[in-house]
């Protein structure tokens, strides 16, 4: 009987340690990688001020953050986003913009925007427009932005 009662525990806890040994398997892990699956950019009538939108994906397992935006053509280029003020939307700049392990993050109207300061020359729909992410762990990513007309802008919307 006592024989029995131990080989019971023993069998318990080999149970036990195979469970264990279960909840401990995790899903392989992957470095942070952010790619852009989509941008785009409104067309402007003249140089000056822009603004731009992309999607991220950040297809590795831990977070990144995206540390600075370039444009090709324009002095500068920001990463804003809007907030309630009261009963105003203004918007704010973003330093460091995280994007979260396995997240997706897309900058739409109303929300986070590339605002583009300085451009040289007007955004003619049709054309592409350079624009180059800096990531912490990804590096620089570039892509080409559609220049949409407002017509276009309005349809993506729907
Ligand atoms: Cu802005």
């Amino acid at each position: 009987m006592k024989v029995r009662i131990a080989l019971t525990y023993i069998m318990t806890l080999a149970g036990f340690i195979v469970l264990t040994g279960c909840s401990d398997s995790q899903p392989p892990q992957k470095p942070a990688h952010v790619v852009i699956t989509d941008s785009w950019t409104k067309a402007t009538a003249e140089g000056g001020k822009g603004v731009a939108y992309v999607t991220l994906v950040n297809e590795g397992t831990e977070p990144d953050r995206l540390i600075s935006v370039a444009a090709q053509g324009a002095q500068m280029a920001e990463v804003h986003n809007h907030i309630q003020d009261g009963n105003v939307m203004r918007m704010i700049s973003v330093p460091a913009l995280e994007i979260p392990a396995s997240g997706t993050l897309t900058f739409e109207p109303g929300g986070l925007h590339i605002m583009l300061m300085g451009l040289e020359k007007p955004l003619s729909a049709g054309d592409t427009l350079h624009i180059t992410l800096q990531f912490q762990k990804t590096g620089l990513v570039g892509t080409e932005a559609k220049v949409l007309t407002m017509d276009e802008v309005l349809e993506r919307a729907n």
